[in-house]
């Protein structure tokens, strides 16, 4: 047995784990208890993260596949970096170095992603390198810049217990930064005074804990801050001294909001002009207000005015660079900081240096040793692929990062991806949506066995130890990309490449990041490995010389820009790229749940992170609902003008009229279409080019599938997983997911009106075993449209699939979950019924996830009088991780209104 520390590799919280590790496997994890961001606490992604660190869905080998149709071969890492450099070398001499691209990620540890950058920029000479944090941090990062000089979030963690007001716009803390959200929550108990401000079209479970919700329409936040810097003007709640002392730029922005009152902004909003006023007075008489946002204003095609238009509020009112108050991005990825630290995006370069600096590109140049940084800016994300869609790029290295799931517009991206020459991706796992396109596939080591640093929201570096050697042939990033990137060099024929990756560690690489930070904003030059391991995390800047990191920035009110004052940008309010329309209705709105991961190649192999949300679903308000003659559980097709998608639908509390959400986590692994992105749209901020993956125009229309069918296995769902994935195109709508606790079951729910092929069900059943005519009960009854199969082994139900009408399916799946002896149902299984036998109740959706408690089995308690404190003693939910807390809260105040609980509708 051995423990490590490390952290979390999900969100940018960044909590501390422990790792123990027995025989090369990991078998537990815990909250590290002396890591500032969590102090010991991990939410049920980090809690589950021993569960997902099984190694059979991993790629373990190099794969090379020469020809589209055909299949791929193993290689031997040498076979695969030559030819993966010859194949580079090839087509850039023939094509130049801008006919090559890198998309990287922000889940990459510092020191692989500053070796990828200096591969592009300082090697190959292109600045093609972009990253998904062009989808998720690049107008936090501009607004950072426009305003306050450097890309340096100035709060930190520790403010949220200092906050007296905390203002959270566009951020859903309590699903996708659940550890802040348990300091929100103490912080509120602790100081019964503090006033939370949410604004966010959807009454989430964020807001609902909220002194002050403003439900805007989406899109209109910039009409919001201005109405509330207007409100601030007018009332004498503007800090004048710290204006006219450390900003400039004022001026014309006063002009600007004077026409922004609060009536025309509630015009605009849609909110009551009382609350704009409230949330400017609680803002600006507080004494110490805090914001934290995130991708509600990052992903817009006004995404830096959005971030702007928030931070001029904190400016006006000298609310930054005090205890308890600033402007707080919350970074998405665990090392999404990381990666800007080192400039890993077409646009900027190493240490917060910026490309379109001449300055800055010959101190890089000089840095790495070469003659020259690219002065033409690389292509961001949404242009990266549009080039190589073009032709105009050839070859697409993909690191780390899913975009057949995660890019706006998926026609076009996997247009793209298809007319690429070459397309290499970097994977820790077998299938994500990507891998079916890449030419080569280089097995990555992961989460646990790597070694390096990353940097969360609060400027907090870690360093992780490995916990495990990778599996298989896996080796870590950063490695990968040096050994590439010499033998590229010696084919390119570079002057100086034998000295530009010298590298035999990852700390080796950390020095050299460390060296290019002298002097700048974010100088670690006083940190070192040894330094980060015997003294646990620290903050930056920590200059050479010093004894610690800076907990918050701007203090002194001096700037990082030429004159030291900040600037106001003086925003305007405009509108989204895509208005709705009488063709495209509904406002599409999408983002995360609670317990999974984006393209779920982690937490999709996790049972017990589906018991939350089994399926994707489409929130829509009832109303809307009624009049369209949609009920829960129907299937619709939801379309744009870009594609279309069907998913069943479910009314929500969180939704107003005219609005629709989706989760980005399905994509064409776990339903029969590619998802939410299918629909959404690339337009882009015209500064950050973040595309605007929260606004897109749709419409929605019920479609009329009556007939249904479930199929159920137990034992080696996860193995089964990809093959049955596969069929999943064949079907009108389908969606595959896991159920149970420890021993996983396959889900797959099937939809659909028109007549099944018999030789698809027939795959499938081949698949799930369940062709065996020995170990499979078997009804049929064509007049009925009924049809059951009942899979057993060793006397247990390990397979079903039932089809016409499935409305056994919960019982069943949850009774073959805990172990479900054929005796038990042998009467059931050959009757011509497939509702559940009489008195059975499903538990319904899981709302507990550390204890499994499920939504029926609180409701029964609540009926029954009990209130918090009688649920954490009595049933023991909300009292591990804490994630359901504020649903359990939501949940009482609900039961206590109603005489029926309303208990969500199984659909
Ligand atoms: N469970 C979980 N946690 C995660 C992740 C995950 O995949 N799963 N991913 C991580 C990553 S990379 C990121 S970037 C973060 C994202 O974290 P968040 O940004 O908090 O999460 P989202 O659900 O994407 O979006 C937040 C909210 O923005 C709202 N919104 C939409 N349009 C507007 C608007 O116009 N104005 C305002 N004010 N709000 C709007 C949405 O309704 C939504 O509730 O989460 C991180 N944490
Ligand atoms: N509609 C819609 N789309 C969105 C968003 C949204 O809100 N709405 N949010 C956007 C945002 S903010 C983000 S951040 C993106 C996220 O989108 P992606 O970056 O596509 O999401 P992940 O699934 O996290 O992809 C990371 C991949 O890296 C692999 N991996 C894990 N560890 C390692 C490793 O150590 N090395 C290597 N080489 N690979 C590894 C994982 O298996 C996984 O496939 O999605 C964006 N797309
Ligand atoms: S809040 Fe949860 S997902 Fe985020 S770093 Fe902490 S444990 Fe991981
Ligand atoms: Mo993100």
């Amino acid at each position: 047995m051995k423990e490590v520390k490390s952290t979390c590799c999900y969100c940018g919280v960044g909590c501390g784990i422990i790792i123990t590790a027995d025989k090369g496997k990991i078998v537990a994890v815990r909250g590290d208890p002396d890591h500032p961001a969590n102090y010991g606490r991990l939410c049920t992604k980090g809690s589950n993260l021993h569960r997902s660190a099984a190694t059979d869905t991993r790629l373990l080998f190099p794969e090379l596949r020469l020809e589209r149709e055909s299949s791929r071969q193993k290689l031997d890492w040498d076979e695969a970096l030559d030819y993966a450099a010859g194949r580079f070398a090839g087509i850039i001499r023939e094509h130049g170095p801008d006919s090559v691209a890198f998309y990287v990620s922000g889940q990459l540890l510092t020191e692989d992603y500053y070796i990828f950058n200096k591969l592009a920029k300082g090697l190959i000479g292109t600045n093609n390198i972009d990253t998904n944090s062009r989808l998720c941090m690049s107008s936090a990062v501009t607004g950072y810049k426009k305003t306050l000089g450097a890309d340096a979030p100035p709060a930190c963690y520790e403010d949220i217990e200092r906050a007296r007001c905390i203002f959270i716009a566009g951020s859903n803390t309590a699903y996708a930064h659940p550890i802040l959200f348990r300091r929100i929550e103490a912080a509120r108990q602790a100081n019964p005074g503090l006033k939370i401000i949410v604004v966010d079209p959807r009454r989430t479970d964020t807001a609902s804990v909220a002194d002050l919700h403003l439900p805007i329409l989406p899109g209109t936040d910039v009409a919001l801050f201005n109405a509330m810097l207007h409100v601030l003007l007018w009332e004498g709640l503007a800090d004048m001294d710290y204006i006219r002392a450390h900003t400039d730029g004022f001026d014309a922005l006063k002009d600007t909001v004077r026409e922004y009152t609060p009536e025309s902004a509630a015009d605009i909003c849609g909110v009551p002009a009382k609350d704009i006023i409230q949330a400017a007075r609680w803002f600006g008489g507080s004494g110490a207000s805090l914001s934290l946002y995130c991708q509600g204003l990052n992903q817009s095609s006004h995404g830096t005015d959005k971030n702007a238009g928030l931070i001029n509020l904190h400016l006006a009112t000298g609310q930054i660079g005090k205890p308890g108050a600033g402007p707080f991005s919350l970074t998405g990825q665990m090392n999404a900081m990381g990666g800007r630290e080192v400039g890993g995006m077409a646009n900027l370069l190493p240490a917060h240096r910026d490309m379109a600096n001449p300055a800055h590109r010959e101190e890089v140049a000089r840095l790495w040793g070469v003659n020259q940084i690219p002065s033409q800016p690389g292509k961001t994300a949404v242009e990266l692929f549009e080039a190589l869609r073009q032709g105009e790029i050839k070859a697409v290295w993909i690191v780390c990062t899913n975009p057949a799931l995660s890019m706006p517009d998926q026609g076009r991206v996997r247009e793209a991806l298809e007319k690429a020459e070459f397309v290499i991706l970097q994977e820790a796992y077998r299938h994500t949506e990507t891998s079916p396109y890449a030419d080569l596939l280089l097995p990555a080591a992961s989460w646990g066995e790597k070694e390096g640093t990353v940097t969360n929201s609060e400027r907090c570096i870690t360093r992780l130890q490995p916990a495990r050697i990778p599996p298989g042939e896996a080796r870590p990033d950063w490695e990968i990309a040096t050994d590439f990137a010499r033998r590229l060099g010696s084919k390119l024929r570079h002057p100086s490449w034998q000295a530009l990756f010298p590298y035999a560690s990852a700390e080796a690489v950390f020095n050299e990041h460390r060296e290019s930070t002298r002097g700048r904003d974010l100088d670690i030059t006083g940190l070192s490995y040894r330094l980060l391991g015997e003294q646990g995390p620290q903050q930056w800047p920590f200059r050479e010389g010093e004894s610690g990191g800076q907990v918050r920035l701007y203090a002194d009110g001096v700037f990082p820009t030429p004159t030291g004052k900040a600037g106001f940008m003086n925003v305007r309010y405009q509108k989204v790229a895509e208005m709705t329309d009488a063709s495209y209705p509904f406002h599409f709105n999408t983002g995360r749940l609670r317990d999974q991961w984006h393209g779920m190649t982690r937490t999709g192999t996790v049972a017990r992170l589906f018991s939350h949300a089994e399926e994707p679903v489409l929130s829509m308000n009832a109303e809307d609902m009624r009049l369209r003659g949609i009920q829960d559980g129907d299937v619709a097709q939801v379309s744009s003008r870009r594609g279309a998608c069907t998913v069943r639908v479910q009314s929500s509390p969180e939704m107003q009229p005219s609005q629709v959400f989706m989760p980005m986590h399905w994509g064409s692994r776990f339903m029969s279409t590619s998802g939410a992105n299918a629909l959404t749209t690339p337009a882009f901020d015209p500064v950050s080019f973040q595309p605007e993956l929260k606004h897109a125009a749709v419409k929605i229309e019920k479609l009329p599938y009556r007939w249904q069918m479930v199929a159920l296995r137990k034992n080696g769902a996860l193995a089964m997983l990809p093959r049955v994935q596969a069929l999943l195109p064949g079907f009108q709508h389908a969606s595959l997911g896991l159920s149970g606790q420890d021993e996983p079951v396959l889900v797959l729910r099937v939809a659909g009106d028109a007549p099944l092929d018999p030789i698809l069900i027939e795959r499938l059943d081949r698949l799930m075993g369940l062709d065996d005519p020995d170990a499979t009960l078997r009804y049929d009854d064509a007049r009925r449209g009924i049809s059951k199969r009942i899979l057993v082994d060793h006397g247990m139900v390990v397979g079903a699939r039932l089809s016409g009408e499935t409305m056994a399916r919960d019982w069943l799946k949850e009774m073959m979950a805990s172990g479900l002896p054929i005796e038990q149902i042998r009467l059931w299984a050959l009757a011509p019924v497939n509702t559940a036998p009489a008195g059975s109740v499903a538990r319904g959706k899981i709302v507990c996830n550390c204890n499994n408690v499920s939504e029926r089995e609180i409701f029964d308690a609540i009926g029954k009088g009990s209130d918090l404190a009688f649920l954490q003693s009595g049933l023991r939910c909300g009292t591990e991780c804490g994630s359901c807390l504020p649903e359990l809260k939501r949940m009482l105040a609900r039961g206590n209104r109603f005489s029926q609980m309303p208990m969500t509708k199984t659909l």
